[in-house]
């Protein structure tokens, strides 16, 4: 039987921007042979960090974590976010990227290799994943508009080139 298409939110995080990871990351990612159909830089807002992680807003680490994915932890105000499209994304994602915690983590996953825990509490995974459809749907959403995917995800189709021209 053949896989449903799936879209999955990738972020690479502010310590995996600081410590240059963004080119080992995209090539560990490419292992998948998915798509990237969305990618941009973004300076998150509180208001998007809480929203984001809304699920986790009663744990003790949640003003921590708020603080790492704006940046303020590691002097980078920024995220990549990608969004990563094709058969089974969101497993083939989620099992290269490794658990939650960087020490239970397969070493050879990408949180395994590059993530580390904090004195401060906050696991500085390096990468942000979705792990279900419904999140990724939902993720997706908060940090993208339509028009910046260049597939209907609901669909597959490709969209049309829009016949605009930056001045
Ligand atoms: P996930 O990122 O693997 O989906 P979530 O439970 O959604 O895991 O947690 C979001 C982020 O919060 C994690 O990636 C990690 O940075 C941080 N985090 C989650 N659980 C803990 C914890 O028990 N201690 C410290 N940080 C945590
Ligand atoms: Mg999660």
């Amino acid at each position: 039987m053949k896989s449903k298409n799936q879209a999955t939110l990738v972020l690479i995080k502010p310590d995996g921007l600081k410590k240059s990871l963004t080119g080992n990351i995209l090539t560990r990612l490419s292992e998948t042979k998915l798509e990237i159909v969305a990618a941009k830089i973004v300076c998150v807002s509180k208001e998007l960090a809480e929203e984001h992680y809304r699920h986790l807003k009663d744990k003790p680490f949640f003003g921590e974590l708020i603080h790492y994915i704006m940046g303020d932890l590691h002097n980078r105000k920024k995220v990549m976010a990608l969004v990563y499209w094709g058969p089974d994304a969101i497993t083939k994602v989620r099992q290269l990227a490794g658990s939650t915690n960087p020490e239970e983590a397969d070493p050879t996953s990408i949180r395994g290799s590059y993530g580390r825990i904090t004195t401060g509490g906050v696991y500085e995974n390096v990468i942000h994943v979705s792990s279900s459809e419904e999140e990724a749907n939902r993720e997706i959403g908060l940090w993208f508009s339509p028009e910046e995917i260049i597939v209907n995800v609901e669909s597959g189709s490709y969209k049309e080139p829009k016949p605009k021209i930056k001045k």
